[in-house]
C-alpha cells in the first residue's frame, strides 16, 4: 500500500490553553511543536495563527513569522488554514495565503460548527480556489459534509483547481457529519481516480477514524486542533505523542510513513516554499 502521510494539526482556532495547556500560541511555540511532530513522523503541518494571548488571527505577517520559524527547524510541508475561525470574513481568511505556503485548506461548503456557522458560499469557494491557483498553492479540500465533495468537484470542472486532488474528511464536528465508517466508505467512492484523501476525526473519534484510514489506504490527520486527549480523561502531552501513536499503528498494519519529500511527490507539490 501507498506510504502514509501524517498531517499534524498542531493548533486550530478554538482550543485554548485553559483546556490544553500545551497548545502553542506564539510562532516559536508553534514551530517547536511542529519540529517535535515532524521528528515523530508528520510530513505535513496544518497551522492556524494566534496572537500571544491565544486569540485566532489570519494576519499575513503572523503566518509569515510562523513559516519562517518552522523553516529554520525542518522541511515539513506547511499547510495554512484559510478557514480561520467562525465569523471571519473571506478577506480576513485569505491573508494566510500571502506568504505563499505549499498548501492551503479550501473548505468546500458551509456547515454548522458548534454554536455557529462556518460560512463558505459558492462565491467564496471560487475566490479561495482562484487565489490559490494564482499563487501556485496546492489546495486541500476540507469536507465537513458528504455533499461538499460535489461542491469541490464543481471547482475542478470550472478549472479553478487543477492538478492533483487531495481531500480531508473532517468527521465528528458538532454540526457536521458524524464519524462513522459507512460514511467514510461512501465518500471514498465519490472521489475521482487518482485523488488522495485523509481523515481528521474529531475528539474521541480521532484514533478509530485514523485507524480506518490506515487500513483503507487513506492518510491521517491528528493534533490538538481536532483532539486534545491521548485517551479518555488523559490530556495528550504533545502533538508529537499523537503522531507517534499513528506511526506505531501504521507500522504494525504495513503502512510505511512518507517523508515530506515523498508526500510532495504524492500530492503533486513541485517545490518547497
Ligand atoms: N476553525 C474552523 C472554523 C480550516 O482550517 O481550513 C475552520 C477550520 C478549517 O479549521
Ligand atoms: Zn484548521
Amino acid at each position: 500500500m501507498e506510504k502514509l502521510i501524517i498531517t499534524a494539526a498542531v493548533v486550530g482556532a478554538e482550543v485554548m490553553k485553559e483546556a490544553q495547556p500545551r497548545i502553542p500560541y506564539t510562532p516559536e511555540e508553534i514551530a517547536d511543536e511542529v519540529l517535535k511532530a515532524y521528528e515523530a513522523g508528520a510530513s505535513i503541518v496544518h497551522i492556524h495563527a494566534r496572537f500571544d494571548d491565544g486569540r485566532p488571527t489570519q494576519d499575513a505577517k503572523r503566518y509569515q513569522e510562523i513559516i519562517n520559524q518552522i523553516r529554520q527547524r525542518c522541511d515539513i510541508i506547511i499547510q495554512v488554514s484559510t478557514g480561520g475561525a467562525v465569523g471571519m470574513s473571506a478577506e480576513e481568511r485569505l491573508q494566510s495565503l500571502e506568504p505563499v505556503p505549499e498548501m492551503g485548506t479550501l473548505s468546500a461548503g458551509s456547515v454548522n460548527f458548534g454554536d455557529g456557522v462556518f460560512f463558505n458560499d459558492p462565491i467564496m469557494m471560487e475566490q479561495f480556489a482562484r487565489r490559490m491557483k494564482e499563487l501556485g498553492i496546492r489546495p486541500e479540500f476540507e469536507i465537513f459534509e458528504v455533499g461538499m465533495i460535489a461542491n469541490a468537484l464543481r471547482l475542478v470542472d470550472a478549472g479553478l483547481v487543477t492538478g492533483h486532488l487531495h481531500f480531508d474528511f473532517v468527521m465528528g464536528v458538532p454540526g457536521g457529519m458524524p464519524a462513522q465508517l459507512p460514511l467514510l466508505i461512501h465518500m471514498i467512492d465519490q472521489l475521482p481516480p487518482g485523488a488522495t484523501w485523509s481523515v481528521a476525526g474529531i475528539g474521541r473519534y480521532e484514533l478509530p477514524m485514523a485507524t480506518h484510514a490506515i487500513l483503507l489506504g487513506g492518510h491521517v490527520r491528528v493534533g490538538f486542533e481536532d483532539n486534545i486527549y491521548y485517551r479518555r480523561g488523559e490530556l495528550a502531552e504533545s502533538n508529537a505523542q499523537l503522531v507517534a501513536r499513528i506511526v506505531r499503528i501504521a507500522e504494525e498494519l504495513g503502512r510505511p510513513i512518507a517523508t515530506p519529500a515523498e508526500a510532495r511527490k504524492m500530492l503533486g507539490i513541485v517545490s518547497p516554499s
